[in-house]
């Protein structure tokens, strides 16, 4: 909804706070970024299983076996750990696993390391999630996401392709992109597994999720237009909770991938010149990013501004414009996002509101629709003091989003 025409004062800390919503049920509640502790119900001494993923869940084969302990509703502790594009691995990681690679996980006490044989030990432990990882068709079907992953790779990460070698990437992407959809389409519904949604699909959900954000971003490519059954495919994954609460967006993606990729390259067309600019003011990209079945603009933008609240001294002692001098900025954001009012902030914080705004990343610090919401106050409230930019998002590592300033907030 575009914001009223009124404009209103900056609410005060204590008035924003009235809005704070409760947070859900970390442990036994729907899947969240945020929990160290997963028991479904379960008493905790259930749990077997620790999983060590990154604190940012931008790990890619982290979200893979995420997804599946979150479907199969195994109790679980979770320990973060440091990726290396965006800080220090921790010491007593690197003793456990000296190559510092994430996921691993314990089992009973046993670790173990490669996303793949992690699911394969957890099936033995706990039974299959519909075909077995090891059946015919699930090695085909795993086979087969590889070689959307190469295509994907190829066209995304190569640098100076000629125009003529863009669209041989594009064709080889969109036929690979066709087998998997010729999968989806034998299937009376929209999952590979015909129980679905079984481990077959999560093995496709963290790639494929990331394929939509960047070449929409990179390329103009829209995945799930061109795709009709992927398309499918998600919006069946976007009615589960326990998909969405590990679910990023094309913002976050966008951002996060050029380090961890090793360089992302843009086809320089004006389509994704549009949505690149687009998804970077905050607009998001409507359907081809996700829509979430229940989600009203107010419960969202109360929640929005939970998580904001909870790291309030962070975030305004991070800021590149001071604690002090970023207050009142930010109050306005926040009025802005509770009201739907512009609000102006005091001059010279545009740049300091766009600071913030790329910097809300998803779902590590909320979902996808609260951060849109959020990314749009912030937007607006300095498009009010002027267009002046802060300086691009780094490519080769993510050190602006070391996450230590916020390790000990709330
Ligand atoms: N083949 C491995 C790949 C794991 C992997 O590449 N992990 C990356 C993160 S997505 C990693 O830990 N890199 C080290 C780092 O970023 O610190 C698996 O399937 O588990």
């Amino acid at each position: 909804m575009p914001p009223s025409s009124a404009t209103a004062e900056p609410l005060t800390w204590p008035d924003l706070e009235r809005f704070i919503v409760p947070e859900a049920d970390q442990i036994n509640g729907p899947t969240s970024a945020q929990s160290l502790l997963r028991l479904f119900g379960n008493p905790e001494d259930a749990v077997r299983v620790t999983l060590y993923r990154d604190h940012h869940a931008w790990c890619p084969y982290c979200q893979k076996v995420w997804l599946w302990l979150e479907f199969k509703r195994i109790p679980y502790r979770i320990r973060k750990v440091t990726m290396r594009c965006y800080g220090q691995k921790e010491p007593w990681f690197v003793s456990k696993v000296p190559s510092g690679m994430l996921p691993a996980l314990e089992l009973d006490g046993e670790l173990i390391t490669e996303s793949d044989v992690i699911l394969l030990r957890l099936e033995q432990a706990f039974g299959a999630l519909g075909m077995p990882m090891e059946s015919e068709r699930a090695i085909q079907l795993r086979q087969l996401e590889r070689q959307l992953f190469r295509a994907w790779c190829i066209w995304l990460c190569s640098p100076g392709l000629s125009s003529r070698q863009q669209q041989q990437a594009r064709s080889q992407f969109q036929s690979v992109a066709r087998k998997l959809e010729q999968e989806m389409n034998q299937q009376s519904g929209p999952w590979l597994d015909p129980e679905g949604p079984g481990s077959v699909d999560l093995v496709f959900v963290p790639y494929v999720e990331r394929m939509n954000a960047s070449l929409a971003y990179y390329k103009g490519f829209r995945l799930r237009q061109e795709h009709p059954a992927i398309d499918r495919w998600f919006v069946a994954l976007e009615q589960l909770e326990n998909y969405r609460g590990t679910q990023s967006d094309m913002h976050t993606h966008a951002h996060d991938l050029p380090p961890q990729m090793g360089g992302c390259w843009s086809d320089d067309n004006p389509e994704a010149a549009a949505i690149a600019s687009r998804i970077d003011r905050g607009e998001g990209l409507g359907q081809d990013e996700g829509v979430w079945p229940e989600a009203s603009n107010q419960g969202m933008a109360a929640r929005a501004l939970t998580r904001v609240l909870r790291h309030r001294n962070a975030l305004l002692a991070s800021n590149p414009l001071g604690a002090e001098r970023f207050d009142q900025p930010l109050r306005c954001a926040l009025t802005h996002l509770m009201l739907n009012q512009h609000c102006h902030p005091e001059a010279g914080s545009a740049v300091a509101l766009r600071h913030l705004r790329d910097r809300i990343s998803v779902p590590r610090d909320m979902p996808l629709p609260a951060a849109r919401l959020l990314r749009q106050a912030l937007e607006a409230t300095a498009a009010l003091d002027g267009s002046e930019r802060p300086r691009p998002l780094p490519l080769r590592d993510r050190l602006d989003q070391n996450p230590m300033t916020f390790r000990t907030a709330g």
